[in-house]
């Protein structure tokens, strides 16, 4: 197997597709479909070409190309990592097994789920993004938009070869359901409760890109570890490019705080909004529910899908092969939050596979916290005394030990009217979402930037930030 992608096929990839005919023929009749729902669901905005990275390489170096090329030309292609012939299952009753090359048949329809449910997030995303461009702040931050369009628009590719050539007529199916069911939609939503939230505005966009991409990070991680070895190849290289996904959040993020930072200094005062930013405490919002919707995203503090799925060898943990332990977990405990009897949050001793998710949620959050750090760095060295914060793990959580009660940002226990009266101070209003928006006003000329944000450090590849990275019909 070599790592260089081929370029001279309809489809570009690493995986010798044309010595597939059959598998060639059904992903050659699901790019016209693939076509067409990024023409009516993919960016709405008008270009004639974007300066976008092309990967054309699954190694460590060069892995990608730059060229300015018009959107619905770009090459969504299929790249696995590179196969490790030796590889062996790192967990679970399988521990110590040659990883799989096909699917067993006792896990087919686990694995189908997880796939189906991964593949769903990605065109889900384009969706949910796809008015932004009319409002980009800068042509350097249209172009990052694009870019994430595009690799999400790879990752369905991705998954999607993975249900056609492993999971026969019903993988099949489970493609074309991709395709069907859109974001927000009243019949047909998105599968996970956050992809059918609305990214109608820049600073939602960056919030999702820190926090909800990183879920991505964290789920494509425990399936990196997958015994299913297409599986994990396949993720390995997603996170690769999902990497730039949330460097677009965290920068994007450090930009609008320090905007902030720079108007309250300036002037003298915290009304920023008067001056055409955007209100540390507004932004505290926007971060309070992105973090909590994207908590939700790792299913219950218990669940005994998630300790199938690691018995069974499918979905492993974050940093599995640096773990201490025996990597069976059978015997093992872990403590996990929890509503107790007397209605209180508190933490219970649970098996420890059951607490997988609990486990990688902590590992995200833990992860989450360093942005917020970096954020308040740029106001202490504003002199600006004013903290952002996580909020606690019960705050405005939809799935879960915590889906039933409501909790303050601070972890206490609130009633439903308490709740109902005090929530505007800790989620974005109607007036916070307004005002935000009134602010989206559209910079498409090159070198210049909106008022509520501040230019990026560096361009993108070299370029400056005034390089002409999105070109106009
Ligand atoms: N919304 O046993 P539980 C990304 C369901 S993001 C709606 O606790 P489990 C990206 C659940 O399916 C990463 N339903 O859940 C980011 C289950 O239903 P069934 C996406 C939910 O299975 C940005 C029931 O509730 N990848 O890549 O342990 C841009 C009981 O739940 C939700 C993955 O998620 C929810 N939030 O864990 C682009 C990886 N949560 O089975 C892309 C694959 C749970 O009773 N997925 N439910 O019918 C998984 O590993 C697991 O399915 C989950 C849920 C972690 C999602």
């Amino acid at each position: 197997m070599t790592t260089a992608a081929d370029y001279s096929e309809k489809i570009p990839n690493n995986v010798g597709l044309h010595e597939d005919r059959r598998l060639q023929r059904a992903l050659e009749s699901w790019q016209p479909d693939f076509l067409s729902w990024w023409g009516s669901m993919g960016p709405a905005l008008p270009t004639q070409d974007v300066y976008l990275r092309t990967a054309i390489n699954v190694g460590r170096e060069g892995w990608a190309h730059f060229a300015h090329v018009p959107m619905p030309e770009y090459r969504w292609g299929i790249f696995l990592a590179e196969r490790d012939p030796g590889r062996r299952i790192g967990f679970g009753e399988h521990k110590g097994e040659p990883a799989w090359q096909k699917v067993p048949g006792e896990y087919r329809s686990a694995l189908q789920r997880l796939i189906v449910v991964q593949g769903d997030t990605e065109p889900a995303s384009v969706e949910q993004q796809r008015n932004l461009g009319a409002t980009a702040p800068s042509l350097y931050d249209l172009r990052n938009l694009f870019q994430v369009n595009v690799e999400e628009g790879r990752h369905l590719w991705a998954m999607v070869y993975l249900l056609h050539a492993y999971f026969g007529r019903e993988g099949r199916e489970e493609a074309a359901e991709l395709l069907r069911r859109n974001s927000g939609s009243a019949d047909a939503p998105r599968i996970l409760g956050a992809f059918n939230e609305e990214t109608p505005d820049w600073l939602s966009f960056f919030m999702f890109t820190y926090f909800t991409d990183r879920d991505g990070k964290y789920q494509l991680g425990t399936l990196k570890e997958s015994g299913f070895d297409p599986l994990s190849r396949t993720c390995e290289f997603m996170l690769k490019e999902e990497a730039h996904h949330m460097f677009v959040g965290t920068t994007g993020v450090d930009r609008v705080v320090e905007r902030a930072a720079q108007l309250m200094t300036e002037h003298d005062t915290d009304e920023v909004a008067a001056r055409g930013g955007i209100p540390l405490d507004v932004i505290q919002k926007y971060l309070n529910f992105h973090y909590s919707v994207s908590l939700d995203l790792f299913g219950g503090e218990t669940s005994t899908n998630v300790a199938n799925y690691y018995t069974a060898g499918l979905k492993g943990r974050w940093n599995e092969p640096r773990r201490n332990d025996d990597h069976k977990l059978t015997s093992e405990s872990i403590m996990v939050d929890t509503l107790g009897d007397d209605g209180q949050i508190g933490q219970a001793e649970v098996a420890a596979l059951t607490g997988l998710n609990t486990d990688l949620r902590r590992e995200y959050i833990a992860d989450c916290q360093t942005g917020v750090n970096r954020w308040n760095r740029i106001l202490d060295s504003a002199g600006i005394e004013f903290r952002l914060r996580l909020p606690h793990v019960a705050f405005n959580r939809q799935v879960g030990a915590f889906a039933g009660i409501e909790a303050s940002p601070s972890g206490d226990i609130l009633s439903a009217e308490e709740w109902e009266r005090r929530k505007g101070s800790w989620l974005p209003t109607d007036v916070d979402k307004t005002h935000v928006r009134s602010l989206m006003r559209p910079v498409h000329e090159r070198g210049k930037i909106a008022a509520w944000i501040a230019p990026p450090r560096n361009g993108i590849n070299g370029k400056p930030f005034d390089y002409e990275y999105v070109h106009f019909p």
